[in-house]
């Protein structure tokens, strides 16, 4: 059904084949370990995916699209389901096929209460309750207020890399609603439902993020990567690779530096969702007509740069302060140069110039921008911010507009053209970098070494600070870059045998969320 998560009946439905006997293991060792905890099958197993972006980094909260792909990498949870023994409370049990690292837990929701999680903590079963929090809400908004969830038992196993960039999290927490979800009958589950859910949910776990992850991890199709647009609401759709010669793929690169979510990642990340949305309200006060209202929006914090950008060309007060028949890449190429003459701080903006443009006091600003997540910074960066961001976001339609042109069938040489294509890449790693700084100097020399060894385009993919790096490579190439990233970088790191095995994977476009039944 159009817009609905599958249900797959074999492995073949959601692996490509040469995954197929490295995974029917894993998922034998999941279902026996179901079985041996509960004494019983699971009836079904819920299914998503870790992902890699390619291009449109840190614009998703900005509401710009952006082009990830998911990645074989997956969040698997068996699960079985029974109605609660009780009216005001129901049961959850879950463990993880790692029980050492991960441990065992059993708690009651009330069924009519709020599901608890303190996201000041590193505890494995949040990413559970966040998504299990966003399913409730949802079946309570469709089935009324006497709704009573069911009784689950859950066994969860992760392949994404923890904290390396290809966002496990999202895997989980949408995996987690999925099982919720079908666990109380809903069916079939609406990708879209699933995705708004998961990107709002996931926000309960401490980090202010974006929805290209969830939306990645429900909506991919196998062999496409996926444009993902938020505004004016959620869309997705499959975009397939050109067929070049040489022909290209992905390569992920570990730089094995953990950005630490709970540590870090706050500070950084949530840093940046406030920048972005001073800067937004800034260049409204300064640039729309006194008067226009930012429209309240689907960004963390409820307003974003491109409801500026939209306010700006097309609603302010009726006088339109820009030519409207400008195409979404002029737009955009307008904006920056307007960005360049308004932000003019290179050294940032204080609380007190930020609460003064908007005509607030610095407790009202603090309050709107900086209760949920707080954060600390005595200057605000808002040109490189804004400077990034529309740059990046005509860079994902310059990416797009490149994959969507026809190429000459008969070529025989698509050189130039995958330069075009590789150089974008760099382009975002060069303004990572250096205009809105998420990238490390581990990143930056994986990207050097790899560029060297024949990449066309090589950058940090996810948030950053660490984590994971993207390369487009010519197939022909691959051994190659893989060569020079062991002598040149790994082999300078202390890494176990299961590290060095996963540095550099060749990755193709996976396949979204699925439901599995177990017969
Ligand atoms: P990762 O790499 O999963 O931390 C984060 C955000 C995305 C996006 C990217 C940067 C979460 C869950 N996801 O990804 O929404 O903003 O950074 O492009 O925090
Ligand atoms: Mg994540």
């Amino acid at each position: 059904m159009a817009g609905s998560v599958p249900v797959a009946s074999a492995l073949a439905d959601i692996y490509p084949q040469d995954a197929l006997a490295k995974e029917a293991p894993r998922w034998n060792t999941l279902l026996e370990s179901f079985a041996s905890a509960y004494g019983r099958q699971p009836t079904f197993v819920a299914r998503s995916p870790g992902r890699v972006n390619i291009i449109g980094e840190h614009i998703d909260y900005s509401l710009y699209s952006v082009l990830p792909m998911a990645i074989t990498a997956d969040a698997l949870l068996a699960v079985s389901a029974k109605p609660a023994a009780s009216k005001d409370s129901f049961r959850i049990k879950i463990r993880n096929v790692q029980d050492a690292k991960f441990p065992a837990r059993e708690f009651d929701v009330p069924a009519q209460g709020d599901v608890d999680i303190d996201s000041t903590k590193f505890e494995w079963t949040n990413y559970f309750k966040s998504g299990l929090r966003g399913a409730l809400e949802l079946l309570r908004r469709k089935r009324g207020a006497d709704f009573v969830p069911v009784d689950m038992e859950l066994v969860m196993d992760g392949t994404v890399p923890v904290g390396g960039g290809l966002s496990s999290s999202a895997a989980f927490v949408s995996a987690s609603a999925l099982a919720v979800m079908v666990s109380n009958g809903e069916s079939p589950v609406s990708k879209q439902e699933l995705t708004e859910l998961a990107i709002v949910s996931e926000r309960a776990v401490g980090v202010n993020s974006g929805g290209m992850d969830q939306s990645a991890s429900v909506f991919s199709e196998r062999g496409s990567a996926l444009f993902v647009s938020f505004s004016p609401r959620l869309e997705a759709r499959p975009v397939k690779f050109p067929p070049t010669r040489p022909e290209l793929c992905f390569v992920i690169a570990q730089s094995f530096v953990t950005s630490n979510k709970h540590v870090t990642g706050p500070i950084h990340y949530n840093l940046r969702v406030v920048e972005c949305s001073f800067a937004a309200a800034y260049l409204h006060a300064k640039l729309n007509p006194p008067g226009t209202s930012l429209p309240e929006d689907a960004g963390p914090l409820g307003i974003s740069l491109q409801g500026f950008h939209e306010t700006y060309f097309y609603h302010a007060g009726g006088e339109p302060s820009a030519p409207r028949s400008l195409s979404k890449e002029h737009e955009l190429e307008h904006l920056l140069k307007l960005v360049g003459e308004t932000l003019t701080q290179e050294e940032g903006y204080t609380r007190e110039e930020i609460a003064a443009a908007l005509g607030v006091t610095v407790a009202e600003l603090e309050a709107r921008f900086m209760s949920k997540f707080p954060v600390r910074a005595d200057r605000f960066k808002l040109r490189q911010r804004a400077l990034h961001v529309l740059g990046e976001a005509l860079r994902v339609l310059r990416f797009l507009t490149l994959l969507e042109r026809p190429l000459h069938t008969g070529a025989s040489d698509t050189t130039a053209y995958n330069t075009q294509l590789g150089d974008l890449m760099n382009a975002t790693q060069d303004s990572c970098r250096d205009v809105y700084e998420c990238s490390c100097p581990e990143i930056d020399d994986i990207c050097r070494v790899a560029r060297g060894a024949g990449a066309y385009g090589s950058r940090l993919t996810g948030a950053g600070w660490g984590g994971c790096t993207v390369h487009l490579v010519p197939v022909d190439k691959v051994a190659a870059v893989q060569e020079a990233l062991e002598k040149e970088y790994y082999s300078k790191l202390e890494l176990t045998a299961e590290q060095r095995e996963q540095a550099v994977v060749v990755s193709r476009p996976g396949q979204g969320s699925a439901v599995y039944e177990v017969k």
